[in-house]
């Protein structure tokens, strides 16, 4: 499917360092060295309801990876799918009576609103899981001819005891990834599974849900683990630099996304660096589409919030850790906003070369955005103080702020 347009990145002078970050299949702070071409795989939306303040920090956060991966002289190779058919999507396809493609096609494209809005840069390739049917069966017949998959009662399985490294990204214990598992759209107590925390593959037609044509699966719809899997390899390949998502797909979906990678192709590792994100959460619960407690981007947009605001205030928080959306975060970064503004809007200024130099090396600190942003407000407090004694300034940390932060000043 087609993404959202760019907005233009300014090139500026010199070059970024190279990113560390968290990795969670190390445990620890790691400095990537991608090639020229960097690789990075977001796991995108399942379009049932419209994108709220989890969805958009966490696509900041990544963000923030493709503009540092620009700076530093890079090409990036972006690819994020949609999870056009899933049991959510299904379910609340269903229950509000409206078909399951419209549902999708309307969801996905206020998404693409919102991203725009919020001056993501688009992927490469985005991928709808329907469209990657005809890649992810074979995927599925390969993991089955090397013995890695079974069939149950027409369903397929991929086995987690073919994969001698299973676990190697999580690192959790049997009993939290049975209990994730049993959270996060698995079926550990389905009967007849030779592991309980066994994931579907291929889910055969049931009466009245769509399927496809599946070879020698026969009808039926993609598991969701695999179609990540499919998706990545077929345009990125082993060994991409990340795999990024929120922390909730730490486990079982990225576990599982390795697993099948690394049974399938024999190599090791699937990704480079698992970056996750925190989770969002509002009024004291993780915002998310079924507990239906969400902040919508594109109901604050309708408010009139200029979105470079809901940008800053994303940006205000650490992308690890998990925090709280409340109307102060917003009139907060209103306000951050209408003082970098009001400061590059001088004529005149200090010049700007050691504040560009911060912004990179906190953003190279494992996405340290708050720091980023303490220092422009450094910057814009001696502007408004000392405006006037050099030039040159205000452009240059409007270019900056725009390349690094994506914020349009
Ligand atoms: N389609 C799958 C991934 S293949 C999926 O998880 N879709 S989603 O719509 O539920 O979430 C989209 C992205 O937003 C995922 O990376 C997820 O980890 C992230 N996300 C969901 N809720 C939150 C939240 N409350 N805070 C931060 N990130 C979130
Ligand atoms: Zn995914």
């Amino acid at each position: 499917m087609y993404a959202w347009p760019a907005s233009k990145v300014p090139v500026l002078p010199g070059q970024g360092p190279d990113l560390t970050v968290h990795d969670t299949a190390r445990g620890r702070l790691h400095t990537l060295e991608p090639g020229p071409v960097a690789r990075l795989y977001v796991c995108g939306i399942t379009p049932y309801d419209a994108t709220h303040m989890g969805h958009a920090a966490t696509y900041t956060a990544f963000d923030l990876v493709y503009r540092l991966w620009l700076d530093s002289g890079r090409q990036v190779h972006y690819v994020q799918n949609v999870t056009d058919v899933d049991d959510p999507l299904l379910e609340r396809a269903a229950a509000t009576g409206v078909d399951w493609t419209e549902l999708a096609e309307r969801e996905t494209a206020l998404f693409r609103e919102d991203m725009t809005a919020l001056r993501m840069l688009p992927p490469e390739h985005y991928v709808g899981a329907v469209e990657a049917i005809p890649r992810i069966v074979p995927v599925i017949e390969r993991l089955r001819a090397a013995g890695a998959a079974y069939g149950l009662e027409g369903d397929c399985y991929f086995s987690v005891e073919s994969d001698p490294r299973f676990g190697s990204v999580s690192g959790f214990d049997a009993a939290l990834m049975r209990e994730l598992s049993a959270e996060r759209g698995g079926d550990p107590e389905r009967p007849g599974k030779k592991n309980a925390l066994d994931p579907l593959l291929w889910r055969a037609a049931r009466p009245g849900e769509p399927s496809w044509d599946g070879g020698t699966l026969g009808r039926g719809r993609p598991g969701w683990h695999v179609e990540c899997v499919a998706i990545a390899l077929d345009h990125l390949g082993m060994g991409f630099d990340i795999q990024g998502g929120g922390s909730d797909l730490v486990f079982p979906h990225h576990e599982m996304g390795a697993s099948h990678a690394q049974v399938l192709t024999g190599e090791f590792p699937y990704a480079q660096g698992y970056v996750h994100a925190g989770m969002v959460g509002y009024q004291g619960e993780k915002m998310s589409k079924s507990k239906g407690n969400l902040v919508l981007v594109s109901q604050l947009r309708k408010d009139g919030v200029d979105p470079a605001a809901i940008r800053l205030a994303l940006l205000g928080h650490h992308y690890r850790s998990d925090w709280e959306w409340t109307d102060a975060v917003l009139d907060e970064a209103v306000a951050r906003l209408a003082r970098w503004r009001h400061a590059v809007s001088r004529p005149e200024g200090p010049p700007a070369e050691a504040l560009v130099g911060e912004i990179r090396a906190a953003l190279a600190d494992d996405l340290n955005a708050p720091e980023a942003l303490a220092a422009v407000d450094r910057w814009a407090e001696t502007q408004e103080r000392e405006g006037g004694a050099e030039t040159g300034g205000p452009g240059q940390v409007s270019r900056a702020v725009d390349a690094l932060l994506g914020v349009a000043l």
